[in-house]
């Protein structure tokens, strides 16, 4: 049956430990994956967030939209269907959270219960009625591309090269699956534990282009048993990017440092927070 946390009767509104409870025990099923849907709700937590242009103001965490089609059935989007089905009984038993307040919490509980830095949230987010605030397709990163896409991706979000590189480490987590991106794999040999360690694996193998008839992808030379997209290696072949990865692969604390401090703002990106009280 489902965790006790999720048939108790509905939680006060605001007890958002409450709900940070029932997240974090959905978090683990031995038949999912490598046995946690931790990574699967941090990539529902970004694509959530990642669609936002600071230009405009438009996109963004707030308004969950990715309830609606079309959405939910963009390719980049593809397989969080699953994050989302998962966070059902957790909306059931705190009715009182909005979707786009919960997707983002799930993202921060998952790090912290995989390992990671604490990351600075609050709530705030509405959801929208229907889907007519929608952004384009194709605002989320495309990983077939370099270096000059990523700096327009998440420039466009008002991201510098430091918070790419950071941000980027989530890729310790999770694997990607040849039923919903196309390509195929774990970054590491620790994915449902948050750490350092895709610096290191990135810079410390040989790549090699993975013979198959997928995607191009890169293998580690050594075990083939670890990949890396384009978009990651991109994060080598540029002298800035590498400047970062290298840091990181050295310092662990350096690099939850920062990713908490980008992730938080990634999650905040468009939302209509009251502003502060003047002291
Ligand atoms: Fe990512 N990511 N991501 N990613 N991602 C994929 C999986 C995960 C790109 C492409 C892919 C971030 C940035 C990028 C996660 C978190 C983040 C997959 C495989 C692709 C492709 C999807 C599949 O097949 O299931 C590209 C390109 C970029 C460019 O920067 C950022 C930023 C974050 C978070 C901060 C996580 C976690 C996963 C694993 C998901 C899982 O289901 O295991």
């Amino acid at each position: 049956g489902p965790p006790a946390l999720l048939t108790s009767k509905p939680s006060t509104p605001g007890d958002y430990d409450a709900v940070r409870k029932s997240i974090a025990g959905v978090l683990d099923n031995g038949d999912y994956d490598d046995g946690s849907y931790g990574p699967v709700l941090v990539r529902l937590a970004w694509h959530a967030s990642g669609t936002y242009a600071k230009k405009d103001g438009s996109g963004g965490s707030n308004g969950a939209t990715m309830r609606f089609a079309p959405e939910c059935e963009w390719g980049a989007n593809a397989g969080l269907a699953v994050a989302r089905k998962l966070l059902e009984p957790v909306k059931a038993a705190h009715p009182w959270i909005s979707y786009a307040d919960l997707w983002t919490l799930a993202g921060v509980v998952a790090i912290e219960e995989m390992g990671g830095p604490t990351i600075p949230w609050r709530a705030g987010r509405s959801d929208a009625p229907d889907g007519s605030k929608i952004v384009p397709d194709g605002r989320l990163p495309d990983a077939k591309q370099g270096a000059k896409h990523l700096r327009d991706v998440f420039g466009r979000m008002g991201f510098d090269d430091k918070d790419i590189v950071a941000l980027s480490g989530a890729h310790t987590l999770g694997r990607c699956h040849t039923d919903r991106s196309g390509f195929s794999g774990p970054w590491t040999n620790a994915p449902t534990t948050f750490s350092n360690l895709y610096f290191q694996e990135l810079l410390n193998n040989k790549w090699v282009v993975k013979k198959w008839d997928g995607p191009l992808q890169y293998e580690d030379a050594k075990s083939q048993s670890l990949m890396m997209l384009p978009s990651d290696l991109a994060l080598l072949s540029d002298r800035t990017f590498k400047k970062y990865v290298t840091q990181y692969a050295k310092d662990e604390e350096a690099f939850f440092k920062d990713f908490a401090v980008a992730f938080s703002k990634l999650l905040e990106l468009g939302v209509p927070f009251p502003a502060a009280k003047a002291a």
